[in-house]
């Protein structure tokens, strides 16, 4: 298809250029080089091998993410001009009427991280220089320690904090309850087995003998690691909104840097009482999809660091907004960095990691060797920080000759996190 062929399509201002560079085509590229699924989208050009990359990975819904695309998308987006970012992202979001769920949003976060890498390769510039230019060197990172009791996590603590890291998040396994983020995938193995970090072996999970060890592990990190590391947690919404109140306060002695999701999103609620409980700074947000579900607690200061899976509010657009807007109320950003974010999506998070004022952390994951072969450009991790490279956008191209050879594994549920019960049989939250 040409330009001269492309559909007439809204809006009706003139193309910005001349000629004009409009979308040719919208289509994903879905690859599992380290056991992970991930979902990448590729916009094309009417401007011969100019093309932009966007993520688009809900690990957990990868197919639905590739027909909203695919079947929805594509047709609603080719012949309109590249430039226009805001205008796409408004109409796309508005056009399935029902919105803000997080399979259209990873679809349109797709579209949106594209476009911003095409107008920043058109620019010549990095997407930092477009978003204000360099507020910082280097993003700082925290790396993820886990272990299935003290002595494997102090190990893993301190494998990171030689290889420089200053920030490291703590999770133990519960024995004998299935607990999240407490297995390491052990040296050499693709993390497969390890992506969503689950002892599936253990059936069930306690939140009472989980609240009762995570103090003692901080206890015994800070006896054992010292004083100067910054240590995190992650709750994962994993107890009842009371006993997290609890937890919080029997962790306070330990100075968290943040402790995460301390709350479910359906228990906002108990925000204001757990701040009047407890100091420990907290991290909110990474299983938001509305962009407007943020608001509360950043106009509140409920929260002190923002935890957003970019892909899953739709991109960089909204992203952008709701940094500003928390830089308003001295909250910071903590922009979601685990494995399930493609290096497509960890390119965007950099971007404004590097520009924002309010930058506080960025997680990180550390990505085997065929993911950093499938996606040349991945950021580099360094002394504990993430850098950029200089390229123009976002910086990462995706090798889809090798990214075919990484299809998803095949597994009955395609993805989908696989049920947690407590003892007696009722499902919990993941
Ligand atoms: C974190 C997260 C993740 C999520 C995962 C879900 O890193 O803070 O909670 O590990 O569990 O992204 O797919
Ligand atoms: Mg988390």
């Amino acid at each position: 298809m040409t330009a001269e062929t492309l559909p007439a399509v809204p809006p009706a201002w003139d193309a910005y250029g001349e000629p004009p560079v409009r979308i040719r085509d919208v289509r994903t590229i879905c690859t599992a080089p380290d056991g992970i699924r991930l979902v990448v989208v590729k916009i094309e050009t009417t401007e011969p091998g100019l093309y932009g990359l966007g993520c688009a990975t809900f690990t957990q819904r990868p197919l639905a993410v590739v027909a909203a695309v695919e079947e929805y998308l594509k047709p609603f987006l080719v012949g309109r001009d590249v430039h226009d970012i805001e205008d796409i992202w408004q109409a796309s979001h508005v056009s399935s009427y029902w919105r803000s769920g997080p399979v259209l949003n990873n679809a349109l976060s797709g579209v949106d991280m594209a476009l911003w890498d095409i107008k920043g390769k058109i620019a010549g510039l990095p997407l930092y220089q477009l978003f204000g230019g360099k507020a910082r060197r280097a993003a700082a990172l925290y790396a993820h320690a886990s272990g299935r009791d003290f002595d494997e996590v102090e190990e893993n603590a301190r494998a990171l904090m030689d290889q420089g890291f200053r920030y490291v998040r703590c999770q133990v396994a519960v024995p004998g309850s299935s607990t999240y983020g407490a297995l390491a995938a052990p040296k050499g193995d693709s993390g497969q087995r390890y992506a969503i970090h689950l002892d599936l072996a253990a059936a069930t999970w306690d939140p009472d003998a989980y609240c009762r060890l995570a103090p003692q592990l901080f206890a015994a990190m800070r006896a054992r690691l010292g004083d100067e590391v910054n240590l995190l947690h992650d709750i994962h919404e994993r107890v009842p909104a009371i006993k997290a109140a609890q937890l919080a306060k029997d962790l306070e002695p330990y100075r968290l840097f943040f402790l995460e999701d301390p709350l479910a999103p359906e228990d906002v609620g108990y925000f204001p009482y757990l701040r009047g409980q407890t100091s420990i700074p907290i991290a909110m947000g990474e299983l938001f999809s509305n962009p407007a579900e943020y608001v509360p607690l950043i106009k509140d200061r409920l929260i002190d660091f923002i935890r957003v899976h970019l892909s899953t509010i739709g991109g960089l657009t909204p992203a952008r907004k709701l940094a500003a807007l928390c830089e308003y109320f001295g909250v910071r950003t903590a922009w979601h960095g685990p494995g399930d974010v493609s290096p497509v999506g960890h390119a965007a998070n950099l971007a404004l990691d590097l520009a924002v004022p309010n930058f506080g952390i960025q997680e990180v994951h550390i990505f085997g060797e065929r993911t950093k072969e499938v996606f040349p450009g991945c950021p580099e991790i360094r002394d504990g920080a993430l850098w950029s490279n200089d390229l123009p956008g976002l910086g990462v191209d995706v090798n889809e000759e090798l990214a075919a050879r990484y299809p998803f594994p095949s597994h009955a549920l395609n993805g989908a996190w696989p049920e947690i019960r407590q003892a007696d049989g009722t499902v919990i939250r993941p």
